[in-house]
């Protein structure tokens, strides 16, 4: 028997089961993915910005089937075959898209060095300090241990937004920022309904920005509804959920 979070809607829907049924043919580049995963959708989301020819294909993760732990030993999406050799790691793979199509536009990453390295020092904050505090805030039960996460949420965010140009992080170039939280904007719905997070708590310029990152093209084609989302959540609001980060988080450990 496998764990709960095995019971997942089968495949993307809405504008994202477009974008799936676009992207069936072999290419050089298999793009494993699972509909409703954020991590995934960065990955995503480059690979529709970029334009990038690749052939999409649904893996449930919590299956741990043995071709896709020979792909990623982790067990986790996004994962990526590129000419027969394996990939993982969402922020990773932004980056190797970049690299190995050069020709693909726009770049995510910014040609400067200075700004290449603050785009790095980035997505270091999200990784580090947002989704951990993110992940307390759905998974802890007690409420005052939930007013701290929100806290720290809030505090993370505004540090980003705080360093944001306008519209976009660096200006009017959308970039690899942008892409790495993306996924968590177009999810916040689940801890404003269930954990009190408001945009505008976070700042004015926080609120505007998300609202238009979540219009984005290659957001919204990379969306599936929310309603199938929902009972992934609820494993996590519920503090049931068996996956590697929701048990990363139960340990007080890092989110691998
Ligand atoms: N650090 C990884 C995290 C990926 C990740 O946690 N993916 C989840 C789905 S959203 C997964 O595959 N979970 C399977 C499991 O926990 O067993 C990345 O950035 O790619």
């Amino acid at each position: 028997m496998g764990i709960p979070d095995e019971q997942i809607f089968p495949h993307a829907t809405a504008a994202a089961a477009e974008t799936v049924a676009k992207h069936q043919q072999p290419q050089d580049l298999i793009f494993y993915s699972g509909w409703f995963c954020p991590y995934v959708q960065r990955a995503w989301i480059t690979l529709e910005e970029k334009g990038i020819p690749y052939q999409y294909k649904e893996v449930n993760p919590y299956k741990k089937e043995a071709h896709f732990l020979a792909l990623n030993p982790k067990g986790l999406v996004p994962a990526a075959e590129y000419k027969g050799r394996a990939l993982y790691e969402s922020l990773v793979l932004c980056e190797f898209f970049e690299d190995a199509y050069p020709s693909c536009k726009p770049d995510l990453l910014p040609n400067d060095p200075v700004d290449r390295a603050i785009a790095r020092i980035w997505l270091d904050h999200i990784s580090k300090t947002f989704i951990p505090a993110h992940h307390r805030l759905l998974q802890l039960q007690d409420p005052e241990k939930q007013r701290e996460a929100l806290k720290d949420t809030y505090t993370s965010l505004r540090k980003l937004a705080d360093n944001i140009k306008g519209p976009y992080f660096f200006g009017d170039e959308f970039s690899i920022v942008d892409v790495a939280i993306a996924p968590w904007i177009v999810r916040d719905w689940v801890v404003q309904e269930h954990r009190g997070f408001k945009r505008g708590d976070v700042s004015q310029a926080w609120k505007e920005y998300s609202e238009l990152v979540e219009k984005r093209e290659s957001v919204v084609n990379t969306t599936s509804l929310r309603e199938h989302t929902v009972e992934i959540y609820g494993r996590y609001l519920r503090d049931e959920a068996q996956s590697v980060a929701a048990k990363a988080i139960r340990a007080g450990g890092v989110i691998p």
